[in-house]
Order: structure tokens, then C-alpha cells, then sequence
């Protein structure tokens, strides 16, 4: 059994989301194939996104984790608060980081193997929020 792991705040959580999560077991069963595979997600907490993209996500960090948890792909969820969440101990559990293509080389330095994979195009939080803008 591989444990894989992946971060990200899932707000307004859409296909691109629930596609990256499928295909993070997709890239391990390239590694290993035949191999069962269970995926932890690091849910950003709601300071940690203020952070990362100067505003509160649309859904709470209680609603995202919770949304992430239903998902059948999805073993367990922890919160992310800070960056350095990659790089604490408990990371070496894992056998595989993976990550969208957005991020491509940006984490690098990981102590375990990380795989970068490619983003759904055409679809993205912001692009949802700017539609139901349009709506008012
Ligand atoms: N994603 C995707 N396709 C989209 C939108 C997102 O494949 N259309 C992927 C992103 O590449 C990312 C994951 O889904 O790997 C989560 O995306 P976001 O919720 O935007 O999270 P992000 O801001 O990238 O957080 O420490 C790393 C950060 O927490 C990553």
C-alpha cells in the first residue's frame, strides 16, 4: 500500500478539484502499478489562505475539509496552516507529494518524491466567482 499526499484550499470545491483528486492516485499507479493507494489532503485553514491569496475562501475551512472528506479518493483530512506543513516530520509517512501543474517545481525541496501534474483548464474558484458576479 502507498500513502500519497497533496495540499490545497479546495474552495467552492468544482470538477478541476474532484479530477486532481482522482488523478493523484492516477500518478501512483503509474509508479506502482497494482499497487492500492490511500490519499491524505492538507486542507488549507482560513488564516493560511489569507495568506496565500489575500482573502477568506467563500467556504469555511470546517465546509472545504468536510467536502474533501466525502470524496470516496480521499482517506483522511488534516489542515494546512503554513507552508513549512510539507517539510514537518510527519510528511515522511508518505510516499508521494503530488501537486497541480500551477505549482510545477515549486516544492522541490520536499524531503519525500513529488509529482506535478497537470491543472483541468477552463475551470478555476475565481473564474466561478467572477461568473456569479456577472449574475447580479
Ligand atoms: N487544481 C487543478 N485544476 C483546477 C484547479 C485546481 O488541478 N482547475 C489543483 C491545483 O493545481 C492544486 C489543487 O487542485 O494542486 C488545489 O488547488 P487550490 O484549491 O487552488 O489550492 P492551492 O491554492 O493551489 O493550494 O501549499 C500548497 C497550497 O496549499 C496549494
Amino acid at each position: 500500500m502507498k500513502q500519497i499526499v497533496t495540499f490545497g484550499t479546495f474552495d467552492l470545491m468544482h470538477i478541476g478539484h474532484v479530477s486532481f483528486l482522482l488523478r493523484c492516485h492516477e500518478a501512483a499507479e503509474k509508479r506502482w502499478p497494482g499497487e492500492n493507494t490511500k490519499l491524505d489532503v492538507f486542507v488549507s485553514s482560513d488564516e493560511f489562505n489569507y495568506q496565500k491569496k489575500g482573502r477568506y475562501p467563500i467556504y469555511s475551512q470546517k465546509d472545504r475539509s468536510c467536502l474533501i472528506w466525502s470524496q470516496a479518493c480521499v482517506r483522511d483530512v488534516f489542515i494546512e496552516d503554513a507552508w513549512d506543513t510539507k517539510k514537518r516530520p510527519d510528511i515522511m509517512q508518505y510516499d508521494l507529494m503530488v501537486m497541480g501543474s500551477d505549482w510545477d517545481g515549486k516544492f522541490d525541496d520536499s524531503p519525500i518524491p513529488v509529482e506535478y501534474i497537470p491543472r483541468t483548464s477552463g475551470v478555476s474558484t475565481s473564474e466561478i466567482i467572477e461568473r456569479i458576479k456577472k449574475l447580479e
